[in-house]
């Protein structure tokens, strides 16, 4: 099983304006999907970030794994690893930047494997402890639609009446049984209310609240207190570990983190001054799946709980999403997507993914179970190449309306 050929394609999709602490969502989101074919003729798919450093740094590398066995994860990463050096791919680690490009190949080798195999991966990473993996509601304010464009369907979100409408149309669609609702938008009091809100209307999910880190110590601490008994759990109220950990010890409810916990040199001090309680897992970043699962066998033995993370992305991610969360037993949160903001666009064929009562069953096919529809991923492309956007930048976005926006942490 060597790889002949590394196909290396950037895409582009509508995403309606979702706000959070760094600005607003642009109209058009970015990824980039890898196929790895090998000498045998097998195709497997991973999808990634759409950033054109990241990019770069992507196909750069891709030439460097031609002629290696789909089964040489080591070899691969210590040739990423070459590659991307200390070099910068805008994130901050180098150990992190390895892993981030080396997800998506890694995906990809997997899904050969599992179906040179004729098994799903979910069977590759020690087998299924769940048929389907829950996924919340994840909610945002939101303009109607982006300046100068249509409304879109989502409608307006920026009171807590339109996000619980928000709320009942994705749980009425999706069949949702938890919520996430994005904050750091509006001062804290009006988050909290409107947590509030969605808390009398679906008294019986569990919430979460996520501000990206837009507040300071005291007022996490302040919400938090405010927030006991509704919340599952609070997500990256406060920017860094200390911070984390001095609000861990004075608030009722665990804190979770896709923020200052995103590599491994961060677990040893975070688990140290107790600063989370749950770590929102993400192969995109984490190094792909075997060493995300690495990372839930790491949160297991020192009692953190386990969610996973999501940005903006299209159904190979939410495949390989759902066979990782399938096999990683500790992780019992419904995880985070942001399938239903892309409304149906997609680059696989329909049919492989579908929500059941929120959840996503475990795809039955071979390797990753999709397939790549071919026309869609042309079209992607083309939107890509004419939407002039490179690099995800929702700060720069929002100053073009609000030219005294800055997304300074913490806000409040
Ligand atoms: O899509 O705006 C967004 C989110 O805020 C995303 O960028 C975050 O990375 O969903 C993410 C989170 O949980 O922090
Ligand atoms: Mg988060």
């Amino acid at each position: 099983m060597i790889i002949r050929q590394i196909l290396v394609t950037p895409v582009a999709f509508r995403d309606p304006p979702l706000l959070n602490a760094a600005g607003v969502h642009e109209p058009w989101a970015l990824r980039t999907i890898v196929e790895v074919v090998t000498d045998e003729g097998l195709t497997g798919l991973g999808e990634t970030y759409g950033d054109v450093r990241h990019l770069g740094k992507v196909r750069e590398c891709a030439q460097a794994l031609i002629g290696l066995d789909v089964r040489a994860t080591n070899t691969m990463y210590a040739r990423i690893s070459t590659i991307v050096g200390d070099s910068s791919t805008g994130v901050t680690t180098k150990e992190k930047s390895i892993d981030r490009v080396l997800s998506p190949f890694e995906v990809a080798c997997l899904d050969i494997r599992g179906k040179a195999a004729g098994v799903p991966i979910v069977d590759l990473l020690g087998g299924q402890v769940r048929d389907a993996v829950p996924y919340s509601a994840y909610l945002f304010y939101k303009w109607a639609g982006h300046p100068n464009q249509e409304p879109d369907r989502f409608g307006t979100a920026l009171d807590e009446s339109g996000i619980v409408e928000q709320a009942s149309l994705l749980i009425k669609q999706y069949g949702f049984r938890s919520i996430k609702l994005k904050g750091g938008v509006f001062p804290p009091d009006q988050e909290v209310a409107a947590t509030k809100a969605l808390h009398a209307a679906f008294p019986e999910l569990p919430l979460r609240l996520d501000p990206n880190a837009a507040w300071t110590v005291e007022t996490s601490i302040r919400v938090g207190r405010e927030l006991d008994g509704i919340l599952q759990y609070l997500e990256d109220p406060t920017p860094g570990i200390p911070g984390m950990a001095e609000v861990a010890a004075a608030v009722p409810m665990p804190l979770a983190t896709n923020m200052c916990v995103v590599t491994h040199e961060h677990l040893p001090p975070a688990i140290a001054s107790r600063a989370i309680g749950v770590l929102l897992l993400d192969h995109h970043y984490w190094g792909g799946l075997v060493r995300s699962s690495h990372v839930a066998t790491l949160c297991d033995t020192f009692g953190l709980a386990m969610s996973m993370h999501s940005n903006s992305h299209l159904g190979i991610s939410l495949a390989a999403m759902t066979h990782l969360a399938a096999a990683t037993p500790n992780l019992t949160f419904a995880c985070d997507t942001h399938t239903p903001w892309q409304d149906g666009q997609d680059v696989i064929q329909p049919g492989a993914l579908r929500f059941v009562d929120g959840a996503v069953p475990v795809p039955t096919g071979p390797g990753l179970g999709v397939e790549l529809d071919r026309d869609a991923l042309a079209h992607m492309n083309e939107q890509y190449e004419k939407c002039g956007i490179l690099a995800r930048d929702d700060t720069s976005y929002m100053q073009r309306f609000d030219p005294a926006f800055s997304a300074r942490r913490s806000r409040w």
